[in-house]
């Protein structure tokens, strides 16, 4: 055997490895999902070998007469499920979803307002200090909304004495940027229609974490609330392909279209094209039982984590309002939320480490913060309830206050494991969630 065929042979291997592993996990990630079966199907078709620059009807290459047809498919899905007057399902990504609407909506340079990434925000709104793509790429000055941690959520009257202020000192603020990766609350966009129009300011809502809990109907809607502009990234509590989408109004169509191409993609990645179709085909028909499902559970997991005396973050408001709760480990045994995830790793519980309002005054950052992020999209789309959170919340007890032998935890949580293994609110239930399909 060759050394290349043995590397060959290695990465198949791995991913059977992964597989395996995906189906004896409990994955908590609040940015994932499984997707289905169908949206698999549809991913791994020839789709994914041919370019069609452009918008459909008006491509840059040939060959596209069925890429075009589904592209309008998922188009008019994307309309119906979102109330939209315009989608636009090519970009590649949340964040190239965000650099669409930066570019559609402001020149390099203007200033925005964004949830800081202590408060939530992620790393595509974040200030070119940072690093972050609206300050480093599209050199915008971005100024964060003032948040109030105790309701965790925008502190209304005094981020708009905020923008009122900075507009006082001359210092133009374009744009009013509501969403984020740490998504407890709905934010305040009606309560800002006001000042935007006042200022001539655009609002925009990244709704990557909940644009399935909006599809839906159990989250905001913020179309309806007053924002112009709505992205998402397609694949966490939408449980499609890893796609972006941008949602607006006719008025700001060629603007995005603009942006998307010739600006920021030649290709748009069409095989996922035809899976986000899929997955929002099977959302209209089964979204709004699952996303219930995932409220229900998000906020059961919070109650059986306090229950097992966890300073789980907003108690006093039920936890959260979305997929995901926030939970301060700094005073658990393990003390940092870099311990915690790596130690639930080894129990087969996949988390993530996050960084927690108050983590910067107490002198910890995104290496070992004090907190840790946990989401329910996933565990419920195989099926899980109220019952099966509270034994989550058990199995996470046993390794991270109990300080049990995390093999036995790992084995125990495959056993669990072994009854949710489908893919629910999906055409096809039947095809083993985390089957590996392969041609050979
Ligand atoms: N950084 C991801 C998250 O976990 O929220 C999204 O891109």
């Amino acid at each position: 055997m060759t050394e290349h065929k043995e590397l060959y042979d290695r990465v198949f291997g791995l991913i059977e490895k992964h597989d395996q592993w995906m189906h004896n996990t409990i994955n908590l990630i609040a940015s994932e999902n499984v997707s289905s079966p169908a949206v698999r199907s549809a991913i791994v078709c020839d789709f994914r070998d041919r370019y069609a620059e452009g918008w459909p009807g008006e491509r840059v290459y040939a060959g596209c007469r069925y890429i075009d047809e589904v592209e309008l498919v998922c188009i008019d899905l994307a309309k119906k499920l979102f109330r939209a007057e315009f989608a636009d399902v090519r970009p590649v990504s949340g964040v190239v979803a965000n650099l669409m609407m930066y570019t559609a909506f402001m020149a390099p340079g203007d200033r925005m307002m964004a949830l800081s990434i202590a408060h939530g925000g992620h790393i595509s709104h974040a200030r070119g200090s940072l690093g972050g793509t609206a300050g480093a790429v599209r050199g915008h000055k971005v100024q964060n909304w003032v948040f109030d941690e105790a309701e965790f959520n925008i502190d209304v009257d005094a981020s708009m004495k905020k923008i009122r202020g900075l507009f006082q000192d001359g210092k133009e603020v374009k744009f009013l940027l509501f969403g984020g990766s740490v998504f407890l609350f709905p934010h305040p966009v009606k309560e800002f229609r006001d000042i935007a129009d006042e200022y001539g300011m655009h609002i925009g809502y990244d709704s990557a974490h909940v644009s399935g809990l909006i599809a839906g109907g159990k989250f905001q809607d913020p179309l309806r609330e007053g924002a112009d502009v709505v992205t998402a990234s397609t694949h966490k509590t939408l449980p499609g392909p890893q796609h972006g989408i941008v949602l607006s109004r006719e008025e700001f169509a060629e603007a995005i279209k603009r942006a998307a191409f010739p600006g920021l993609m030649s290709n748009h990645h069409l095989h996922n094209v035809a899976g986000l179709a899929v997955a929002l085909a099977e959302m209209m028909e089964f979204g709004k039982d699952y996303t219930a499902q995932i409220l229900k559970n998000a906020r059961a997991l919070g109650q059986a984590l306090h229950e097992r005396g966890w300073k789980v973050v907003a108690e006093h408001k039920g936890f959260t309002e979305s997929h995901q709760i926030l939970v301060d480990i700094s005073e658990t045994p393990m003390k940092d939320g870099r311990t915690v995830e790596e130690q639930l790793e080894r129990a087969n519980i996949v988390i993530n480490r996050n960084l927690l309002p108050w983590d910067k005054k107490r002198g910890r950052d995104y290496k070992r913060p004090g907190g840790i992020r946990l989401g329910t999209s996933e565990m419920t789309r195989l099926g899980m309830r109220k019952s099966e959170m509270e034994a989550i919340a058990e199995f996470m007890t046993r390794v991270v206050m109990r300080g049990e032998d995390v093999t036995k935890v790992a084995k125990d949580v495959a056993e669990f494991r072994k009854d949710y293994q489908r893919v629910h609110y999906a055409f096809d239930t039947e095809t083993p969630a985390y089957q590996h399909l392969r041609f050979k």
